[in-house]
């Protein structure tokens, strides 16, 4: 597999964009309310301005069905363009109000005023530096995660536990998006100090995270231990840990040569 040869490299160059983004997407304070029924972001992996709708997710602690939109893409790309007039994202559709709209800092204003029910955190408000940095962080993905590649899709969508500013999570977001395979978003951020550590240093020094947050509780529940990326596949009974093999079990199985 070419990929393999060029994990480190790859792996390299996802964590300079997460260095680069370290101050958000991480640490999470859930919402106050939680949306009934799933938010919908339609979504390029590799756009910078979806980047910045992806972190506040995290940082609310929000899930949301992750519908990819990879430039050539043929699946959600029209819908998008049907629903909301013109083919720009990210796009977030939210059953629960009825409310859709572009532009990532007009999203993550709504987001927070509808969910988190709490004032829009000082880095927001510095929404043209936000997007600056975030173009800035991109440069070293250089465009993975943003152009489509052949795929079958899957029949019910796939399930992702993840934080954004994972870079071992982020490599896998890319191929699901370039797959243009869809996903239920399980956002699992950051509230204690002992899930700054590594799995393997927490495991050696026998700390047990003990997080607040749902899906990292029930993730540590179903097995026995907590680490991202885990994907979830119901169309094949399969669930994972490890980023290298999740990007290779989504090759093998719904990338196609067509
Ligand atoms: N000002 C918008 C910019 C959004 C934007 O330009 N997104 C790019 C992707 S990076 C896009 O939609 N390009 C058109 C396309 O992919 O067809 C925002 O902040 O959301």
């Amino acid at each position: 597999m070419k990929y393999l040869k060029l994990q480190p490299i790859n792996f390299a160059s996802s964590l300079l964009v997460s260095l680069a983004r370290s101050g958000t997407g991480i640490s999470s304070k859930a919402a106050a309310v939680k949306p009934d029924v799933a938010l919908m972001l339609f979504d390029i992996e590799g756009c910078p301005y979806c980047r910045l709708v992806r972190e506040a997710l995290t940082e609310l602690d929000l899930d949301a069905e992750i519908y990819p939109c990879p430039k050539l893409g043929t699946r959600y790309r029209e819908l998008v363009l049907e629903t909301g007039g013109k083919t720009q994202f990210p796009f977030l559709s939210d059953p629960n109000t009825g409310v859709q709209m572009y532009e990532s800092l007009s999203i993550i204003k709504y987001l927070f005023e509808t969910y988190g029910k709490r004032p829009l955190p000082l880095k927001w408000q510095f929404g043209k530096l936000q997007k600056l940095a975030s173009m800035v962080a991109n440069t070293a993905r250089l465009g993975v995660g943003q152009i489509k590649k052949a795929s079958r899709p899957p029949e019910q969508l796939l399930e992702l536990y993840s934080f954004e500013t994972s870079p071992y999570a982020r490599i896998v977001r890319e191929c699901l998006c370039e797959l243009e395979i869809p996903y239920i978003l399980r956002s699992c951020g950051r509230t204690e100090l002992g899930e700054w550590l590594l799995p393997q240093v927490r495991d050696a020094l026998n700390i047990k995270p003990n997080s607040a947050l749902s899906n990292r509780k029930h993730l540590q529940n179903i097995e026995g231990k907590m680490a991202i990326p885990y994907l979830v596949d119901p169309n094949n009974n399969v669930a994972m840990f490890d980023s290298t093999k999740i990007v290779e079990y989504l090759q093998v199985t719904y990338g196609s040569n067509q």
